[in-house]
């Protein structure tokens, strides 16, 4: 008699320092990108869920915001979104890089791991940039101060890795049915994409004290199916003037190189054109209001 083996179904956390790649590794596992990555750290804000189907699983990926110490009430929303994302959740992933020996952050990340009985998976990445052997001393300095249920190496720009990720995170999900139907990949809606792929590339092309500053408000997703369009308008809201001339920059060159990159991106996204326009406001001190916030999806 043949035995079935049953299904399986499970919540499993991404976190770690900012900037250790837990964004590039959840569009990496899904094989599509719906979380933005830069190479800025606290580019993730929000809880992103990614819906991952393998033959007789169901993995539900949450990436989280970096876990740092900042000020202020944006970064403690995010940290609170990724320390949340500890509890009752079926496995963490603990992302860290083969670049660097442990620090400060990822200690404080371990004693708050310490705090829950859900397994942790120590996942080193970027191993693309290292060379082999410096990863065993890694691996022996991290697993003497965490009990980790498996260290696992990867690459998440590469892919190298991850399949065997894939099979040590299934072995350790609960029996149960799938949570979501098969051809779901996030419960984000698509508005929240787009004005996250605005934001990615308002990232990608200025510098300093800019990106922290903001937020993008998608104001109309009109779909014009006849023509195979969709017409979206877009609200990037920065704290001061000086950031609106900047992002506009001279004749509106960078603001129009924004437009460009982040409308082939949210193409991709919808398959379907495009037409992309994005306007600038200045909204002082938004990241400390708790009302803006709220409306900026930071609730
Ligand atoms: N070489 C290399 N670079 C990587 C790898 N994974 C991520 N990166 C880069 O590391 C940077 C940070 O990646 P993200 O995915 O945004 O990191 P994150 O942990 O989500 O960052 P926050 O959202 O800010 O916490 C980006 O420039 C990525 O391209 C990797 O495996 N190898
Ligand atoms: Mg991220």
């Amino acid at each position: 008699m043949a035995v079935s083996t049953p299904f399986r179904s499970g919540f499993v956390s991404i976190v770690g320092r900012p900037n250790v790649g837990k964004s590039t590794l959840l569009n990496q596992l899904l094989g599509q990108k719906i979380a933005i990555a830069t190479d800025k750290p606290q580019t993730t804000r929000n809880r992103i869920l990614g819906i991952h189907n393998v033959p007789g699983a169901q993995i539900l990926f949450l990436d989280t915001p970096g876990i740092h110490k900042g000020e202020g009430r944006l970064n403690k929303y995010m940290v609170n979104q990724a320390l949340s994302a500890c509890s009752d959740v079926d496995l963490i992933l603990f992302l860290v890089e083969a670049t660097a020996p442990p620090g400060a952050g990822d200690a404080f990340v371990m004693d708050v791991l310490r705090r829950s009985e859900t397994p942790v998976f120590l996942v080193i990445n970027k191993i693309d940039l290292v060379p082999r052997e410096q990863l065993l001393p890694l691996i022996d300095t991290f697993s003497r101060q965490f009990n980790f249920a498996e260290i696992i190496p990867i690459s998440a720009q590469t892919g190298d890795g991850a399949d065997r990720l894939v099979e040590r995170i299934c072995e350790r999900l609960p029996e149960g049915n799938p949570y979501y139907p098969e051809d779901m990949i996030t419960d984000l809606p698509e508005r929240f994409i787009v004005a996250e792929m605005v934001r990615e590339q308002l990232l990608r092309q200025t510098r300093d004290e800019i990106p922290y500053g903001v937020a993008v408000e998608v104001e109309t997703f009109e779909e014009k199916p006849e023509k195979n369009l969709i017409v979206i308008q877009a609200v990037i809201h920065v704290v001061r003037e000086t950031h609106k001339g900047i992002i506009v920059g001279h004749q509106g060159q960078r603001l129009r190189a924004i437009g460009q990159s982040a409308r082939l991106e949210i193409e991709k996204l919808l398959g379907t054109r495009v037409y992309l326009e994005l306007f600038v406001h200045v909204e002082k001190n938004w990241t400390e209001n708790v009302h803006q916030l709220r409306r900026f999806g930071y609730e």
